[in-house]
């Protein structure tokens, strides 16, 4: 951290800084989205949090000599790391044709040129793109803003994030988010920790593992690596301080899954609690057949897991009153487990039968468990059939909606959650249409809009004329990176609202401004003084936040003055107040409120509620929002996706792209992955020791990586060292963006449309690339 202090040259007020993040009264760290306690530790932030605040309120900034002195096909050479690290942007710009230059302009000529364009453009054919980071009191606005111009086209990082969890969870529990809440830490025996990154991508959350450890809570981790802060607690705030003797162990249970293996994994789980409730009923085996379907001898830990549920007098394996009362389709999820051989489920999960049936045993040893997850399964191409599967495995037992049982998607943006509580989204069914219409007197458009993959394709079709983006970093975020970077170039318009340069400011359209905002750790001075925003967290709480430090330029607009001067110079009808809201944001927290009284009761009253106050869930209470009013068992109809099973190539190994520990997303903080024992370079391959062996090549090597689907297009990224790792046969792992080049647009889950990033089968060859290092 402190490295970081310095080398973002803070002034001396940044430590102290630090002492207000994620406090009541303070402001919510702009990192990741963890729940934030109302007795909060004396420090209650982690070492990404630190880099995240020193990231922005750093001295650094790219004001104008900065883009005076460079052409922005010069800057399209830049890594993305050096583009971010020129600091903060400090006024409004446009490309100048003549020169290939950002220079500046005034506001009123920026809002005044673009409103002109919006204007002469259909709708239907402007995309609105959000980053998971803008407040909700932005992002009610722009919502707003898009809806009146009468486009549905709100495509949103969550897209590419947890729309697995939002187009699954509703279909199974009919609940959009997770149901956990904070206090479940303290009371489940048990946590079943699915395919997410703790020490690096929610550092916060290990306070809370620790203790649970500490009362004896057993955790079984499910994930293709074998990750540092998932085998021991690290101190949040020092990562790199693994103190030897008061290091406390975090898993119980380690399951290195393959990659897109975990349905067949959540099944060997589920079959062998199946079986087990069987015998207990009388109905055959206790727990295992063979491959060939006949009885087979029991292993030793199927017979201890036995011993284990007669010593604890348990009649039943499954909670078959839960199931009686609350769910609909058991019988034929739990036939499709049975059907399930050991050996389909051993091969795609790479786990061994042992393995699911001791995980197994510790579930149903358990009362109360906590179902967490992150990346490693909404990511995939049976991104939404994941989350069935971790319901199905919930519904079993009823570890839902009691103390201590529930499921924790673990969210990304640290208001990724809450942009869809206030109407971010591209499906006009989650939004309140008619009472928008009724507020703001116009006509909402009906139809349904783009998601980040449709808004793509929009692109590369000519279908998408303009591009206006609330944050993020798009061209590097989406798949298909070459392919995109050359379609975004046939844009009328492309509009970016940021506070640092990134890549997706230099692949433009014909006409292109670059509008930087304040940023959340920052006073926000409106007429009325100085102003609040808000945010929910993972676990669907609410919570105010108030900039502390000076703005980073005098010319700086916050993003909902942005977002109002837009909407003035564009729009022709709508009845909205955007000066007074711009006064005075406690009245957009009232118009939201008004939007959706049951979910924001006394928005502003509660505001700064230490711990914050909850968002109503209803799954929470054992309410199920679904069609048929019950919780389902919903059974995914394979193992692994079908190219698995039709590719027989050696040669193709499943590829998954990481964070490391010194990045937020596309946001590169520098070139150490220390958890991982990488340092100095992000080209590099994980890859199996005897895959390694196997394929001809050294540890160290230079290779090119080329995707092995969708031939008919070559897609490769050149350069990337081969590192020995620790990673299952048949898999291999590197970072993204670099990777993203190789991911086909196309490559998605097929309801949810979140691309593919965590399972792609891709080949290696040898380089003639020196890297880049
Ligand atoms: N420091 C930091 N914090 C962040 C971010 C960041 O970039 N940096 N990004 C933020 C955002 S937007 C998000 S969405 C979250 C992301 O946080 P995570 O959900 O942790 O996502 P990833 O870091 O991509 O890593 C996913 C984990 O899944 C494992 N995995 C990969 N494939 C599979 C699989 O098929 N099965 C299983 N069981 N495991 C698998 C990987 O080994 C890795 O440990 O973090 C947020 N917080
Ligand atoms: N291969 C692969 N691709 C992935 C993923 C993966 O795991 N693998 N993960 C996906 C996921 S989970 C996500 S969430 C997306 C992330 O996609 P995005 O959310 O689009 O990208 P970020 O890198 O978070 O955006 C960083 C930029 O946001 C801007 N910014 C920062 N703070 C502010 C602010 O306060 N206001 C405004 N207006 N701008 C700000 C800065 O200019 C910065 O450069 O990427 C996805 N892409
Ligand atoms: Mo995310």
């Amino acid at each position: 951290m402190t490295e970081i202090v310095l080398r973002e040259h803070i002034p001396f007020s940044g430590p102290s800084l630090l002492r207000h993040q994620n406090k009541p009264e303070g402001y919510m760290c702009v990192s990741c989205a963890w729940a934030k306690p109302a007795k909060t530790h004396p420090l209650e932030f982690c070492e990404n949090g630190a880099k995240a605040t020193a990231w922005e309120v750093t001295s650094k900034r790219a004001d104008e000599r900065f883009f005076a002195s460079h052409t922005l096909s010069a800057l399209e050479k830049w890594l993305d790391h050096d583009l971010e690290e020129q600091g903060r942007l400090t006024r409004p710009m446009r490309w100048d044709f003549a020169s290939d230059k950002y220079v500046p302009v005034s506001w009123d000529t920026a809002f005044e040129e673009i409103g002109r364009e919006l204007k002469q453009i259909a709708p239907e054919m402007v995309d609105f793109y959000t980053s998971g980071r803008a407040s909700l009191e932005t992002s009610y606005m722009y919502q707003l803003f898009a809806r009146i111009f009468g486009s549905n086209n709100l495509p949103d990082s969550s897209n590419m994030c947890h729309e697995s969890t939002s187009v699954g969870l509703p279909e199974s529990i009919g609940a959009t988010v997770g149901t956990a809440v904070l206090s479940d830490f303290q009371n489940c025996d048990c946590i079943f920790y699915i395919a997410q990154n703790v020490g690096t991508s929610s550092p916060r959350m290990l306070h809370d593992l620790q203790d649970a450890v500490h009362r004896g809570v057993k955790i079984v981790t499910f994930n293709l690596l074998r990750e540092p802060g998932l085998e021991r607690f690290i101190n949040p705030q020092a990562p790199s301080e693994m103190i030897s003797g008061s290091e406390t162990p975090i898993s119980s249970e380690y399951y290195q899954v393959r990659n897109g293996g975990d349905i067949a994994a959540l099944f060997g789980v589920c079959k062998a609690l199946i079986e087990a409730d069987d015998g207990k009923q009388g109905l055959g085996v206790s727990t295992v057949a063979g491959s060939d379907g006949e009885p087979r001898s029991e292993s030793a830990a199927a017979v201890a897991f036995a011993a284990a549920m007669a010593a604890a007098d348990k009649k039943h394996v499954l909670d078959h009153d839960f199931i009686k009362e609350h769910t609909a389709g058991f019988e034929e999820f739990a036939a499709a487990a049975r059907a399930h051989t050991w050996e389909n489920l051993e091969r795609f999960s790479g786990l061994t039968r042992e393995e699911m049936i001791a995980a197994a045993r510790t579930y149903a040893a358990s009362d109360a468990v906590l179902i967490i997850y992150g990346m490693g399964l909404t990511q995939h191409v049976m991104g939404v059939q994941n989350i069935h599967m971790v319901a199905n495995l919930a519904l079993l037992r009823g570890n839902i909606g009691k103390p201590g049982a529930n499921i924790c998607a673990v969210r990304g943006h640290s208001n990724v959650q809450g942009q869809r509580t206030v109407g971010i989204t591209e499906k006009p069914d989650l939004v309140p249409l008619d009472k928008l219409a009724e507020l703001y007197r116009f006509d909402p458009p009906r139809w349904e809009g783009r998601s980040t993959v449709d808004v793509c394709e929009a692109v590369r079709s000519g279908k998408s004329r303009a591009f206006v983006s609330l944050g993020g970093n798009f061209i590097r975020a989406v798949p298909d990176t070459d392919i995109m970077e050359v379609a975004w170039r046939k844009l009328r318009l492309t509009v970016q609202i940021a506070t640092k340069l990134n890549r997706s400011h230099l692949i433009h359209g014909e006409i292109a401004y670059l509008l930087p905002c304040l940023g959340r750790l920052e006073v926000d001075q409106q007429d009325t003084g100085p102003q609040a925003v808000s945010m929910e967290s993972s676990v669907a709480y609410f919570h105010g936040s108030r900039g502390r430090v000076k703005p980073a330029s005098p010319h700086l607009l916050s993003e909902p003055a942005i977002i109002a001067g837009l909407a003035k110079a564009t729009l022709t009808r709508g009845d909205v107040p955007w000066d007074q809201w711009v006064a005075d944001y406690s009245l957009i927290r009232d118009a939201i409120e008004t939007t959706y009284p049951e979910t924001f009761k006394k928005f502003n009253e509660r505001l700064f509620k230490p711990g914050g106050f909850p968002r109503p869930v209803p799954a929470r209470e054992r309410k199920w929002v679904t069609a048929n009013r019950k919780a389902n068992f919903i059974t995914p109809p394979r193992l692994f996706p079908e190219f698995e099973t039709t590719s027989a190539d050696a040669d193709v190994l499943n590829l998954a792209t990481l964070r490391s520990n010194d990045q937020f997303n596309t946001t590169i903080y520098g070139y150490s992955d220390r958890f991982r024992g990488v340092d100095g370079t992000r080209q590099v391959i994980f890859v199996n020791g005897k895959d390694i062996e196997r394929l001809g090549f050294e540890p160290g090597e230079i290779v090119d990586v080329t995707t092995a689907i969708d031939s008919g297009t070559v897609r490769k990224v050149q350069g990337f060292r081969i590192v020995e790792y620790n990673i299952p046969q048949g898999c291999c792992a590197s970072y993204y963006p670099e990777s993203n080049p190789l991911f086909p647009l196309s490559h998605h889950d097929p309801k949810a449309k979140t691309p593919s990033y965590k399972l792609l089968p891709v080949r290696l060859s040898r380089s003639n690339i020196v890297p880049v290092e």
